[in-house]
């Protein structure tokens, strides 16, 4: 059984998320319908209002809440309940990050910080959007006390043995989110907020969007690592088999914080100020992180075949039919792990720079974001939910549910494909992104978006069916399924070692490399960033 005070605080946590899920879902949705010129916004309520809002509510609110609960729930199941003192941090936490979330969107509803879920200077929103972020991320701080101290004292309180890898891994993932925040909290405090208030005239705007980058990309390996966590321990166990290497599995966790950070100009390809030398550099930084992914990927596939040949398959493939498709629990991920081939390959396109002048902020990158974030990590969330929130409101998920379930995970895989694959083939024709009118007019080069804009339209109506159906569904879970326990699944290692290379939990090392790894990659590019800095920009509010 969960304590109820730790099964309350993960729940107020998806219960934020599921809301945000709620309304940035349907914003999206308005999207794909103004764009395909099939709805104009009311005059009060213009696109990139609703384009910032469907940003922040997804890409920040809803994950980083998820995730949150997710980690508590992971780290009490396996660490014991959490000690008043780090229950109460994290509440702390949960009240910051609302209240920052709740400011945020409030000025985005007024039109005060329409500036895109980027907040790019020099575009400047009303300092309190600023002032927003800010809590959020200091909420995210109280937060990961509570984690990292509760791991802290149980390695204190048991001498000579492996941390739980469910712990060890929500470590990690709170190791690169403190580091990758150093950028965002650099630029919002000693940049936007000082510039929003008119106390500085100027900002040097290629210094905010590489400190900016700095976070944006680990960021996105906040959302992932958290996905990979379930796949790592919790997979292994709802197919009835084995994790496949502890050791490996804290290996990758380990090399993507050293790889995710030092790599935020592949997002500046295309900008000036900043030699190809130090481009490049991060480029091959970039390129590293293949190698943990095709760790990640190895070792899943392992597993399924430990477990199906556990289960009598033979032959090549065989275990492949073993798996357990009817189970949502395992559906929703495995579609997830699926979406991730298309989406890396996609990932090395966009981060090659040749390539990338191709699909530089066309309508290709949304697609991107769309099959990595959208479907591989939310798709792995949904299965995640599935047996989380029974689990922590002592209910049990029913046969029933699990078969609507798993229809509510078509629903999403089929509009996710259809809307991704209309905008990565017309943002290859060069179909913009963040534009509210994509006909120009009727002008030829526009000719053939029109249709796709209609396809996505279509894809992003199926996708809030499918947000419907899962909020019904989880409230059914949360509140009215029949009481019993639904187990947290906790997979066991194929061949217990008992022993882990010391180095593995040697934070200091990894720390210690992560950070001259940062140091070279950006040394040099941020001092040329402010000592031969043009004047600066004043602010400006295009809405
Ligand atoms: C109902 C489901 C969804 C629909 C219909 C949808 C639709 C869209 C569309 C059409 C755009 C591009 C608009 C433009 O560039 O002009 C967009 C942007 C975006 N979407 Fe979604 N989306 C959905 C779900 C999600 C989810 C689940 C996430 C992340 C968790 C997400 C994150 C984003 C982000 C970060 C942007 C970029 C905003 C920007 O460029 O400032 N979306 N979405
Ligand atoms: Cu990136």
């Amino acid at each position: 059984m969960v304590n109820a005070l730790d099964a309350r605080l993960s729940m107020y946590h998806f219960y934020t998320a599921f809301a945000a899920l709620l309304i940035g879902g349907f914003f999206g949705l308005l999207q794909t319908l103004v764009r395909s010129e099939q709805l104009t916004l009311p005059v009060d309520l213009n696109y990139y209002q609703v384009l910032t809002a469907h940003g922040v509510l997804l890409a920040l609110v809803f994950t980083t809440f998820f995730i949150f609960g997710f980690m508590y729930a992971g780290v009490v199941k396996t660490t014991g309940e959490f000690a008043s003192h780090r229950r109460k941090a994290a509440w702390i936490g949960f009240v910051l990050m609302l209240i920052g979330t709740i400011m945020a969107t409030t000025l985005i509803l007024m039109n005060k910080a329409t500036v895109l879920y980027t907040f790019y200077a020099p575009l400047q929103a009303s300092p309190f959007f600023y002032i927003g972020l800010a809590f959020i991320i200091i909420g995210t701080y109280f937060a990961a006390y509570a984690i990292i101290s509760q791991y802290r004292s149980w390695r204190k309180e048991h001498k000579g043995e492996k941390s739980p890898l469910f712990t060890f891994m929500a470590v990690a993932t709170l190791v690169l989110w403190l580091i990758a925040t150093i950028g965002v909290v650099t630029a919002v405090t000693l940049q936007y907020i000082p510039w929003s208030f008119g106390w500085t005239e100027t900002i040097n705007v290629a210094l905010s969007r590489t400190l900016f980058w700095f976070f944006g990309h680990p960021l996105v390996y906040f959302w992932l690592l958290p996905a990979y966590m379930a796949w790592y321990v919790t997979v292994p166990k709802i197919i009835g088999g084995k994790i496949f290497s502890d050791s490996l599995a804290r290996l990758a966790f380990l090399l993507f914080i050293l790889f995710s950070i030092p790599v935020g100009f592949h997002h500046q390809l295309l900008e000036p100020g900043i030699s190809e030398v130090w481009k490049y550099v991060q480029v091959v930084l970039t390129f590293a992180v293949i190698i943990p992914s095709l760790m990640t990927a190895f070792a899943m596939f392992a597993s399924f075949e430990i477990a199906g040949r556990e289960k009598g398959a033979t032959g090549l493939l065989g275990w492949f039919k073993k798996l357990p498709w009817s189970d949502v629990r395992f559906l929703a991920p495995f579609i997830g792990m699926a979406f991730f081939i298309p989406a890396g390959a996609g990932g090395i396109i966009n981060a090659s720079h040749q390539m990338n002048q191709v699909v530089h902020n066309t309508i290709w990158v949304t697609g991107h974001f769309h099959i990595t974030i959208g479907a591989t990590v939310i798709l792995t969330f949904f299965g995640i939910s599935y047996w989380l929130i029974p689990h922590l409101k002592g209910r049990v998920l029913t046969k029933h549910i699990n078969n609507l379930g798993k229809y509510q995970i078509v629903l999403w895989t089929v509009g996710m494909f259809i809307m991704s694959a209309a905008m990565h083939f017309s943002g290859l024709s060069g179909n913009p992104r963040r534009t509210q009118i994509t006909s120009y007019n009727g002008h030829e080069a526009a000719a053939s978006w029109g249709s796709y804009e209609v396809a996505m339209s279509v894809g992003g109506t199926l996708l809030l069916f499918s947000i419907f159906l899962f909020i019904g569904l989880m409230i059914n879970l949360a509140f009215w399924a029949p009481k019993g326990s639904e187990e947290f699944p906790i997979g066991e290692e194929f061949e217990d070692t008992h022993q882990l290379p010391k180095l593995l939990e040697n934070w200091k090392v990894w720390i210690a490399i992560a950070i001259l790894l940062i140091l070279i990659a950006y040394t040099i590019p941020v001092i040329d960033l402010i000592q031969d800095a043009p004047p600066g920009s004043p602010g400006y509010q295009f809405w």
